[in-house]
């Protein structure tokens, strides 16, 4: 079948996208559009056009693997389609699904966009570090006005078919998509057309130029380092100001800057790592997942309580379980709290909020008997968790999947507490986890398919973007962490001041740094887990140990306000107490200070991240070096627009990477050392993790 097709359907010319999955805007489909175009453009007897998909969406944008060899400037291109479109006859784009990027961009140059109630509009090109280029800036700021095209393009976000109407971003919801748009295309062929969106100016007229330094300000805090939100706002305000042409030229001129841009390359690998996480290699094709309707909730505390929160946002009867009734009764007054929240700031609905709690019942073990799955949430001590998972493995039925929230512990040790080790997994959910995305499944060595196959699916669900780990003190993502904040210590000791560290590290993009993170999680809980750690350490390895200096001077972190920073009023400030305390481990341990520059700072935090993904890639625990850089993303903040650290590190080159390792080798231990794989990357010239097999 054509990827385009046309048909006169009396005076409409109707043209029909059919290009799955997605029916991006490819050669072909652009090619198929120009020529139906032309057609309908030069019959007599065609008084308007009619713009559909079939499929499960409206064209979602330009095709993104063609755009990265650059064959959006093939003829024809976009803007030629464009062009055909705002000086042709009347025309309409009927749209559901998804209107994205390019795809709705297409349909600003339409006479009129109407669509299903369930379809959305969006400009995510912000998503892929570029700006709507064919025009989007400027016909979206001319429809709907600046305020509403800054939110809508600087986000990047999908707009529900009802609110692009309140905007005037669409012109009609209707019922049947089909018959309404060849009904309203008769009517619009009738009568003369509106002016193209391109030429209409009552949208920018009286502008208040504030908007402009508040939606910069905003960005710079939100999106931190990250180019194409500013240029995307630039083009809004030149829209405002400049002729439409010139307002074209100028958007295309920044739109080309940015394809050219490191971001732009980094964002893109991300768009695609996101979406091979969730394709695990060696599930049988056939397996169909279990859906989950029941779930229960061991433990009420934090974890617990956004576990139960995210389960009944999604539609499944949660049964929560305390032993503990007081502890029990307040985990139950503080979901109360979570959806009061969310209602007050328009997260939710009241309505669903509503619903959604009601989902959520206390219970006993005894209520577990009709379950798909359990996700426990208890304390981290192993001796507990293997008590209650064979608690579970008797009171929840066979076919039930039986899911710790363990961010470290041993998932064989858990799955042997049961007679089903094959349908027990790890679900390590990031705190809060009704807000943070990252979900990390956690494979034992008995795990089943099955398991696998029901958790990633439950994840879309849930609207977590999931990744799969093997079983490994720490998974994908804590194990190197450890590497990270382990480093920061490593520095203090060499005189750089908590302060400088974090300013380098946040200056790269993330949301705080080390040593902020380390006060922020409790340095008293930091010094529990490594005294584990310490056990296993191998010959020859150390850790700072400034972390238990600081607990035995009682500086525990932000939460008693001491730690490596003083906090009044939630702001924080250097404190010279921490800083004596540093300056006393480096003078027991005869390390003299000594100057760095950012760049090294930087390179001491990062590059160990990438040495130790590289082991986990080599010991299974990681399946690609995608998935690293989607948990790192999505679990610690590191930099999108950086591509994750995997990619970052593949940008600054391998060589580099091995090269600090092997000092760190020789100055902290060997589990800094280079990893052989990537010493044998070096060697062999391997440029890329892809080249490599991962
Ligand atoms: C742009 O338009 C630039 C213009 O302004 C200027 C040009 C001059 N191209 O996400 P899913 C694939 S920039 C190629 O799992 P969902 C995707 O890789 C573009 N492929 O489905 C996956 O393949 P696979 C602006 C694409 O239902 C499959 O389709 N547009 C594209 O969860 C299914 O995807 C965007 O950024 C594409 N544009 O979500 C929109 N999109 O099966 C990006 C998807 O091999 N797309 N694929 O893994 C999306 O946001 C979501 O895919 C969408 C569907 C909401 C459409």
């Amino acid at each position: 079948m054509n990827s385009v097709s046309y048909q006169a359907v009396g005076e409409i010319g109707v043209i029909t996208v059919h290009y799955p999955p997605v029916n991006a805007l490819s050669l072909a489909v652009r090619t198929g559009l120009g020529e139906s175009l032309a057609r309908a453009n030069a019959d007599p007897d065609i008084k308007a056009i009619l713009i559909r998909c079939d499929g499960k969406t409206f064209i979602a944008g330009a095709d993104i693997k063609e755009l990265q060899k650059g064959w959006h400037l093939k003829n024809p291109t976009l803007g030629e389609i464009q062009a055909m479109l705002e000086t042709g006859k009347p025309s309409i784009a009927a749209i559901h699904g998804t209107a994205l990027g390019g795809g709705y961009e297409l349909a600003l140059t339409c006479h009129a966009r109407i669509a299903l109630n369930d379809a959305a509009i969006g400009l995510p090109e912000v998503k892929l570090g570029l700006l709507p280029g064919a025009g989007g800036t400027q016909r979206l700021t001319r429809l709907c006005g600046p305020a509403a095209a800054l939110d809508i393009i600087v986000s990047g976000r999908q707009v529900p078919a009802s609110e692009a109407l309140q905007l005037g971003a669409i012109d009609a919801i209707v019922t049947d998509l089909d018959e309404a748009a060849l009904t309203f295309a008769r009517d619009f062929a009738a009568r003369p057309a509106p002016a193209p969106v391109i030429a209409r100016n009552e949208a920018i007229a009286g502008i208040d130029p504030d908007i402009f330094a508040a939606a910069r300000k905003q960005a710079a805090r939100k999106s931190r380092g990250a180019e194409a939100p500013l240029a995307i706002i630039a083009c809004i305000e030149q829209a405002c100001e400049l002729t439409p042409a010139e307002g074209l030229r100028f958007e295309r001129a920044e739109f080309d800057g940015l394809f050219g841009s490191d971001q732009h390359k980094a964002l893109t690998h991300y768009f695609f790592a996101e979406r091979e996480a969730r394709k695990i290699p060696g599930l049988p094709g056939e397996l169909a997942a279990v859906r989950i309707e029941r779930a229960g909730v061991i433990g009420t505390g934090t974890m617990g309580r956004g576990i139960a929160v995210v389960l009944a946002n999604a539609g499944i009867e949660v049964r929560l379980v305390d032993t503990n009734s007081d502890a029990a009764k307040l985990g139950m007054e503080a979901i109360k709290g979570i959806y009061d929240g969310s209602a007050a700031r328009g997260i939710q609905t009241r309505d669903a909020a509503d619903a959604a709690l009601k989902r959520i019942k206390l219970g006993g073990y005894e209520d577990l008997g009709e379950v798909d799955l359990v996700v426990e949430a208890a304390p981290e001590i192993m001796e507990l968790k293997r008590t209650i998972f064979a608690r579970l493995d008797a009171s929840t039925p066979p076919r039930a999947i039986l899911a710790t929230n363990t961010s470290s512990l041993d998932i064989d040790s858990i799955a042997a507490a049961t007679a089903r080790p094959e349908r027990v997994i790890g679900a390590h959910f990031f705190s809060p986890a009704h807000i943070m995305k990252l979900l990390e499944l956690v494979r034992g060595t008995t795990t089943g398919p099955e398991a696998i196959a029901a958790m990633m699916s439950l994840a879309a669900r849930l609207g977590k973007t999931p990744v799969l780990a093997g079983n490994c003190d720490g998974f994908i993502g804590n194990r190197m962490l450890q590497y990270y904040t382990g480093q920061s210590e490593f520095l203090m000791e060499h005189g750089i001041a908590p302060e400088r560290i974090d300013a380098v590290a946040e200056r790269f993009g993330m949301p705080m740094g080390p040593v902020a993170l380390r006060d922020l999680a409790g340095i008293d809980v930091s010094v529990l887990v490594r005294k584990e750690r310490m056990k296993t350490l191998p010959e020859g390895e150390r850790m700072s140990p400034i972390l238990e200096r600081m607990v035995e001077a009682g500086r525990f972190g932000r939460k008693n306000g001491k730690g490596f920073y003083r906090y009044e009023g939630g702001e924080r400030s250097p404190a010279p107490q921490a800083a004596a305390i540093i300056a006393g481990v480096a003078s027991d341990l005869g390390i003299p200070a000594r100057e760095f520059s950012d760049e090294e700072i930087r390179d001491r935090l990062f590059m160990p991240l990438v040495n130790e993904g590289a082991k986990e890639l080599e010991d299974g625990i990681a399946i690609r070096a995608g998935d690293i850089d989607v948990a790192w993303v999505n679990g610690y903040g590191f930099p999108r627009w950086r591509g994750g650290p995997m990619f970052w590190g593949q940008s600054v080159g391998f060589d580099k990477v091995a090269e600090l390792a092997r000092e760190f080798g020789e100055r902290y231990g060997p589990r800094w050392r280079p990893t052989p794989l990537l010493e044998t990357m070096v060697r062999d010239g391997v440029a890329t993790w892809r080249e490599a097999g991962y």
